[in-house]
């Protein structure tokens, strides 16, 4: 009996995993890989890769698509156009946060952001939580259910009034993460600190956006960095730190880990292309395009991150994609007004250059070996959030969602990116690679042009996250 003909061979790839890296052709069919090897038989559809490095599609376990505002804001991106981004800077999965506000139901929640992305995604998609609000109600009956369902990771805010928990509440949602598996991850700046520095900055008249990053300087994040990691001691469970921007974060999860501690770190573009003087070096309006928080550092801090990608001290590279358009009234001019920095949304694009940059400054700036990359990009951040080896691989059984990348120099142009926002914090800068193909799930959704089909992403339950030993099996 003949083997039923493969749907699509990739051939003469260059495969690299987070382990190794190989010639082979791969062989799709259904959506799946099924066949890994020299001289595969034809399939009804065939891509040449020759010469060409294939990764696995990238997984974006940080982003913010669609998320409720209060009035003026918006978000620049829906699941449409935040997931058509996505694809076409290589990644294949995304996983933004469905948020609670406070007095609501995090089921509602859950509902309202399921039809905010039915039927719109070009990528696969899975949600992580945010909890604003953990009423018993939320901790007893909520959370484990919707663990259960698939929901296995959740936001734990330690700022921004809307959405901050206190040390107390933090306990009680860690306590729920380590009875029931799931990963906490953690916006770790201290809240008070913030708010004393602002009204301050505000008194002397030092209100433009630069001061953002004058407002939360390191010592906020080093010290909740550390509380957060003392809260995750006390309640014996995993968490992962997001948006780690600099040496003393580091520090602290450096320490915490020579404890013994499983502290898990995160951190994203922004943190090694960007340094506070995007922000402004005079009072201009224009480093609004770059406000976000944590904000990026210096020089100095930029080599402590890439350090850290590199010796493993970070796990997952996301972009803490946060979308909002420079020149609009729901954006960074809220009702059209240049306002002052404690009411600029915080947030920059990231989603399509994720990818790009990290290819292009790590891997072929000799920063970080290609399996590193793989890693940092796909495997781990599947890992972490209960979706490998689904996702976040090339192998056996994975879905088919995979980058053949091209490498050339190109110059990143804001009018040649597929998000909505307005402008990129990289406009102009010199990239050494850009995916020439992605596919989601064997399909091609990006080869030089977008390939929309509607309602192709689908929505992935998590299952329980596999980076870190659920502390309930010790
Ligand atoms: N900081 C966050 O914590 N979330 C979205 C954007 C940002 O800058
Ligand atoms: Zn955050
Ligand atoms: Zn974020």
């Amino acid at each position: 009996m003949t083997a039923p003909r493969l749907d699509l061979v990739i051939r003469n790839a260059r495969v690299a995993t987070a382990s190794d890296t190989y010639d082979a052709d791969i062989g799709i069919t259904a959506g799946r890989i099924v066949q890994l090897g020299a001289g595969l038989p034809e399939g009804a559809r065939e891509i040449d890769a020759a010469g060409r490095v294939v990764t696995p599609g990238g997984v974006d376990a940080h982003c913010h698509l669609d998320q409720p505002m209060a009035p003026p804001l918006r978000m620049a991106d829906d699941f449409d156009t935040g997931t058509r981004a996505a694809a076409c800077g290589g990644t294949t999965t995304v996983i933004p946060f469905a948020a609670q506000e406070k007095g609501q139901s995090l089921r509602a929640a859950v509902a309202d952001y399921h039809r905010r992305a039915e039927g719109k995604a070009h990528t696969d998609y899975a949600f992580h939580l945010i909890v604003s609000d953990p009423t018993p109600e939320v901790l007893n009956e909520e959370l484990p259910a919707l663990i259960r369902e698939g929901y296995t990771s959740f936001k734990i805010y330690m700022t921004y009034d809307d959405l901050k928990l206190d040390d107390g509440q933090i306990l009680d949602v860690l306590a729920v993460a380590r009875q029931h598996g799931a990963m906490a991850m953690i916006h770790a700046e201290n809240a008070d600190c913030i708010e004393w520095l602002t009204k301050r900055l505000e008194a002397a008249g030092r209100t433009a956006p630069r001061f953002h990053a004058h407002a939360r300087p390191m010592l906020v994040e080093r010290e909740a960095t550390h509380r957060a990691i003392s809260l995750a001691e006390l309640v014996d469970v995993p968490i992962l730190i997001v948006h780690v921007s600099g040496r003393e974060a580091v520090e602290q999860i450096r320490w915490a880990r020579a404890q013994g501690l499983t502290v898990y770190a995160e951190t994203c573009p922004q943190y090694l292309f960007l340094t506070a003087a995007d922000l402004g070096v005079d009072d201009g309006y224009h480093g609004a395009k770059c406000v976000c928080s944590p904000p990026p550092r210096d020089k100095a801090n930029q080599d402590v991150i890439w350090n850290g990608l590199n010796d493993g001290l970070f796990s997952v590279f996301s972009s803490d994609h946060a979308p909002f358009r420079y020149d609009a009234p729901e954006g960074k001019k809220p009702d059209g007004e240049e306002v002052a920095f404690r009411h600029i949304p915080n947030g920059i694009p990231g989603l399509e250059t994720r990818l790009p940059l990290l290819y292009s400054e790590g891997v072929l700036g000799g920063r970080m070996t290609l399996n590193r990359f793989v890693e940092l990009t796909a495997t781990n951040p599947a890992k972490a959030y209960g979706l490998h080896p689904r996702k976040g691989t090339i192998a056996i059984g994975s879905d088919a969602d995979l980058v053949i990348w091209d490498e050339r120099e190109l110059v990143l142009r804001n009018a040649n990116l597929h998000h909505a926002v307005d402008y990129t914090p990289y406009e102009g800068r010199t990239l050494r690679a850009w995916p020439a193909v992605t596919l989601v799930d064997g399909e091609v959704v990006w080869d030089g042009h977008f390939h929309p089909r509607a309602g192709r992403g689908r929505f992935l339950p998590c299952g329980e996250p596999t980076l870190a030993p659920n502390p309930r099996r010790a």
